[in-house]
């Protein structure tokens, strides 16, 4: 899934796709980098990050997701129900759903819904970073199985479920969250992942005693927690680096399972 924020805020990149025709030509060049879907989103969920009002958010994804749609499967990254509905209307065919809340719409519309866990509001959720019963595992896995229940008995046809890495979380809690992301996969439903240049990469990313990496030197650490989200079982990573998550995702892949690859690309070395 390739990340096309039609904002002026996200935190990695926003600003950069707000003109409708430059957020066109960028998600048909995360498609040939080999995004097979291609997320919209007109609001940013970074922490403390202020409401945008349903018009706003309208004027800025609409005209993207309709112009995408006959080229690749879009997903609307919202959690107002009236801009999924229009994007859906536009030909977006997935509810990509931070607030897990609009599983309604999906099931009215017959599109596809990712549940993520969100613990809070993004305007407060930095202040429920702490708050999980000991066991942030346990917690987002039960959540996450509960709402997706609740889609399945409304008629939602396919559900992914996403621990959200980064929202209310600390980096401990992202940590063991991609440590033990089999657990979420053993749950069955489809398990879809984003670290795609997250906050609890910065730390990661620069030499110990030097200041966190700034979202534009955390590529590596993007990539390799999503080949190790995939090689774990995920079955979708977000993210805005395509080329180099692919190729890095293929060939983890490949390691993980040598016999399959290995036939399928006709290498018999
Ligand atoms: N992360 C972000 C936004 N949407 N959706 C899912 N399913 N999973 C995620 O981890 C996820 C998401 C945050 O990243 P980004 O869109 O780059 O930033 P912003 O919210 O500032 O626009």
């Amino acid at each position: 899934m390739g990340v096309l924020n039609v904002t002026p805020d996200s935190f990695s990149d926003g600003g950069l796709w707000l003109d409708p025709d430059r957020a066109v030509e960028h998600g048909l060049a995360l498609v040939a980098e080999g995004a097979d879907v291609v997320d919209v989103g007109g609001e940013s969920t970074r922490p403390g990050a202020a409401e945008v009002p349903v018009a706003e958010e309208l004027r800025r994804v609409v005209p993207v997701v309709s112009a995408l749609a006959p080229h690749v499967r879009v997903s609307v990254d919202t959690r107002k129900a009236a801009v999924a509905e229009a994007a859906v209307d536009a030909g977006a065919t997935i509810v990509n759903d931070v607030s897990a809340t609009l599983w309604p719409v999906a099931a009215a519309a017959g599109v596809g819904w990712v549940a993520m866990h969100l613990p809070a509001d993004p305007s407060v959720m930095a202040e429920h970073a702490e708050h999980y019963r000991g066991d942030v595992v346990a917690d987002v896995v039960s959540h996450l199985v509960s709402r997706a229940e609740r889609a399945r008995d409304a008629g939602v046809g396919e559900i992914w479920i996403d621990p959200g890495i980064g929202f209310g979380k600390t980096a401990r809690h992202n940590l063991s969250l991609l440590r033990h992301l089999d657990v979420l996969v053993a749950t069955g439903w489809p398990v879809a992942v984003g670290t795609s240049r997250k906050r609890f990469l910065g730390p990661l990313s620069s030499p110990p005693g030097e200041e966190p990496a700034p979202p534009s030197d955390r590529l590596e650490a993007s990539v390799a927690t999503a080949a190790w989200a995939v090689v774990r079982g995920a079955a979708m990573v977000r993210a805005h680096d395509v080329a180099p998550t692919v190729w890095a995702v293929r060939l983890a892949k490949r390691t993980a399972c040598p016999h399959e690859h290995a036939v399928a690309g006709g290498d018999r070395r």
